[in-house]
């Protein structure tokens, strides 16, 4: 057919090869038929690529079943030859099967195989177009020192912070607690590089510090210690520009948490079906307020040389001034998600905004860039 050929990854290695598998279900659900023909390619919890072809539908969510993606006989290749991109299914003492070509990988992974740049070096040695972040852009934005080191540069203001080196805590812990002192309490102590919330911990006094160091190390031996900022959670998403355009950037959103009792936006509440915490967009605030977030998420987007999507979180203080919390090169994707919502308040549907990803994947050139 004259369709093109879309690749989907998803499942993985991650903590949240679940909440990847409903994300693809999204998006098999709402993609153009018309227009891209889906390959759906699952990788198991082991890593096993097996072909997932059948009904999408047992992706999505379904009371007490979170989605998994099941090994199979079949296994799934990317290979390369003559500059493009084919797949290759392999069964044992089975002739290999070619799949054929896909245009573009469209890979819905995240955490330690997958965002954090990893799974994208893979397609560049495969020479594919994929949609999304580029290698750097995916590490920088897996890791939250080096996000903010990228932030810095590009003079947007980030909160008060320490980071924290696997040697520095073991050659002297107390100047490490000293250090932490001066940021003052509360503080947020997380691993450098962890999918979602895992291993962060809020500090509320110098007696809980320890602890939360211990936790945060089993996840990455590379801390940052955030001082706590007092502010509204407000979001912007960007989406890259087509041709020479610049970055296009959402409506703000704003996490409204009800009871406004939980320490902070938790794995749970961004991904559980959850009461307490809604996203409103727009966020309620001043026109010169909009104006001036969306253009700061389009300077972090270029800030870490972002391609495709992000979504840009920042704390807007009693002060009036945004802080930058995070770039997420590879946001919450389902239908419901905020990234998908804001573009939605803002005038571009999830079918247009699978349909405008994949477009900006297809006019990049591979290699080089
Ligand atoms: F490919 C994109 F568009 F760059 C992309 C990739 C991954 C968008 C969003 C995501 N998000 C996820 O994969 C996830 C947050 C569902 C992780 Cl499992």
């Amino acid at each position: 057919s004259t369709k093109t050929r879309v690749a989907l990854l998803f499942g993985g290695r991650s903590s949240e090869h679940a909440v990847s598998c409903v994300t693809a279900a999204g998006v098999m659900g709402a993609i153009d038929a018309e227009k891209y023909e889906v390959v759906p390619i699952g990788i198991t919890r082991e890593g096993q690529w097996v072909l997932s072809r059948g009904d999408w539908h047992r992706w999505a969510l379904n009371a007490g079943h979170p989605p998994e993606v099941e090994p199979s006989s079949e296994t799934v290749r990317l290979s390369e030859s003559d500059g493009a991109a084919h797949l290759v299914v392999t069964e044992p003492n089975q002739v290999p099967r070619e799949l054929g070509d896909v245009d573009v990988v469209f890979p819905l992974l995240h955490g330690a195989f997958g965002e954090d740049g990893t799974v994208q070096g893979l397609l560049e040695l495969a020479d594919v177009r994929y949609v999304g972040a580029g290698v750097l852009a995916s590490a920088v934005g897996m890791d939250k020192h080096f996000m903010k080191v990228a932030f810095e540069a590009a003079g947007l203001s980030v909160g008060p912070y320490v980071t924290v080196t696997d040697k520095e805590w073991r050659r002297d812990p107390q100047a490490v607690r000293d250090a932490v002192g001066r940021l003052g309490f509360p503080v947020f102590v997380k691993p450098c590089r962890a999918g979602s919330s895992v291993g962060i911990s809020k500090v509320d006094g110098p007696e809980g510090l320890d602890a939360a160091i211990a936790e945060a190390r089993r996840h990455d031996l590379r801390l940052v210690i955030e001082a706590g900022i007092t502010g509204r959670e407000i979001e912007c998403g960007v989406l890259e520009g087509r041709g020479c355009d610049a970055p296009r950037t959402s409506l703000p959103g704003e996490i409204v948490v009800q009871g406004g009792q939980h320490a902070f936006y938790d794995f749970e509440a961004k991904y559980v079906e959850n009461d307490a915490a809604s996203l409103s967009c727009p966020a309620d605030l001043p026109q010169e307020a909009i104006d001036r977030v969306r253009e700061l998420a389009a300077t972090a987007f270029d800030a870490v040389s972002g391609e495709g999507l992000s979504r840009v979180d920042f704390f807007y203080t009693p002060e009036g001034e945004f802080v930058i919390n995070e770039i997420n090169t590879m946001p919450g994707f389902t239908p419901i998600s905020m990234y998908p919502a804001m573009w939605a308040a803002t005038g571009i549907g999830y079918r247009e905004l699978i349909d405008e990803l994949i477009q900006l994947a297809l006019a990049r050139p591979t290699g080089l860039r």
